[in-house]
């Protein structure tokens, strides 16, 4: 086997990962709420010759000879992940956040078996019931909504929707609320109809993992989440559950619904757990709250409105129901001004989903970069002048230099010897 370096080997992928290392470093500002960026000790575990094995099974009981440093790994990341978010069980081994997802709902029930999830542009995830998803397809999901006054989940309509329907299984837990999660409201409404309750913490477990958040535990039965958001690690899944399902669990995601699990992945989540045990990621994750809230006051100067008024996590929900652009043009302005966000439905949204009323916006990349109150109002503020003017292209230009201006006063990887 040669080695050979990857400039060399492969000047067509090496040419597309310098110029993605580019647009993170100095092209934009990041701004999607499910994105992140990772340490150099995360992306040195994700590039390891863990990939190399094979390890089907669970530590100290694989189905392949030679996994005594991944059984060691994985265990860390188990126990860890248990410390953190207060579980009895972790399983590290979802490939995503979706896979997770899949596997908890078939670790408790079958298919055809009744599911009460978020509606989708209230915030929920297609994975929490949409027809386009397995979760739509296989169970029989119904929903309960964003209560049209306050903008939140509120106990009376979960409980109705779960009284009407009866489901075996409540999800809670979002991909576009702004708001904290009231899990011992949903265990209230779970054991009224002798359900599950099961919570995806995919956007907040950074919160979570820094009691920036109320825990999910012990009101949930199981909770699934993402490792590359909020909390800033290698992109995965993972469950969390009770003793009682924990062996539901691991036979679900193996051999039920994944094969040989990314070993590498699973050293970059140690590795992120190891982090996010640290003081420093306490402050991380208290900032990123301060900088959401800044970020929402520079907007209310400017005239948006936002779902339910403002945030309590790492994200806003700007609705653009009364403005003259829909959230696709916001879009598409902003990020020709240099700040990257996304499109995102809003609660009761009169437009479709490839175009939609709002945007969604969230700090924790800016965060990682070392932004703070007074940069992240400053943000707010510059997004409000683009949205409420896409086709000035003056304050496109002006927004444009102030944005390079703030890259290169937060370096992200160019301090340190990452190449990729
Ligand atoms: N794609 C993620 C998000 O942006 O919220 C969820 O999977």
């Amino acid at each position: 086997m040669e080695h050979k370096d990857i400039s060399e080997a492969d000047p067509e992928v090496y040419k597309a990962l310098k110029n993605e290392v580019e647009r993170q470093e100095s092209e934009s500002l990041e701004m999607i709420a499910s994105e992140n960026f990772v340490p150099k000790q995360i992306l040195q575990a994700q590039g390891s010759v863990l990939t190399n094995k094979y390890a089907e099974g669970l530590p100290g009981k694989r189905y392949y000879a030679g996994c005594e440093h991944h059984d060691k790994i994985e265990n860390l990341a188990r126990e860890r992940a248990c410390e953190i978010f207060n579980a009895d069980h972790a399983n590290v081994q979802p490939h995503s956040g979706s896979q997770a997802n899949f596997a908890a709902y078939f670790s408790q029930l079958d298919a055809g078996d009744k599911i009460l999830g978020p509606v989708l542009s209230h915030g929920g995830h297609l994975t929490h019931g949409h027809g386009v998803n397995f979760s739509g397809d296989l169970f029989d999901f119904e929903t309960y909504g964003i209560n049209q006054e306050t903008e939140r989940f509120e106990k009376e309509d979960v409980m109705k929707a779960a009284k009407e329907h009866n489901p075996d299984l409540i999800v809670c837990g979002y991909s576009a609320y702004p708001r904290e999660i009231d899990f011992e409201m949903f265990r209230e409404v779970a054991d009224e109809v002798d359900a599950l309750l099961m919570c995806d913490i995919a956007h907040i477990s950074g919160l979570v993992a820094a009691g920036e958040h109320p825990s999910p535990f012990p009101e949930c039965d199981i909770v699934t989440t993402t490792t590359h958001k909020s909390i800033r690690g290698a992109r995965g899944g993972m469950i969390l559950c009770k003793r009682e399902y924990a062996d539901e669990v691991d036979s679900a995601v193996f051999p039920y619904s994944q094969g040989g699990p990314l070993m590498h992945q699973i050293a970059g989540k140690a590795v992120c757990f190891k982090e996010a045990m640290k003081p420093e990621f306490k402050d991380y994750a208290a900032q990123i709250k301060k900088n959401t809230k800044a970020l929402a006051e520079g907007l209310r100067e400017k005239g948006l409105q936002m779902v339910s008024g403002g945030t309590d996590n790492h994200l806003v929900l700007v609705d653009l129901t009364d403005e003259e652009t829909t959230g696709k043009e916001a879009e598409e302005a902003l990020e020709e001004a240099g700040i990257v966000v996304n499109k995102n439905a809003v609660p009761y949204d009169p437009e479709p989903p490839m175009v939609t009323s709002g945007i969604r916006i969230g700090t924790p990349a800016l965060t990682t970069r070392g932004m703070e109150e007074e940069e992240l109002k400053e943000i707010g503020k510059m997004i409000g002048e683009v949205v409420k003017n896409p086709e000035s292209e003056d304050i496109r230009s002006e927004v444009e230099d102030r944005v390079s201006e703030l890259l290169a006063e937060f370096p992200l990887y160019e301090d340190s010897d990452v190449e990729f």
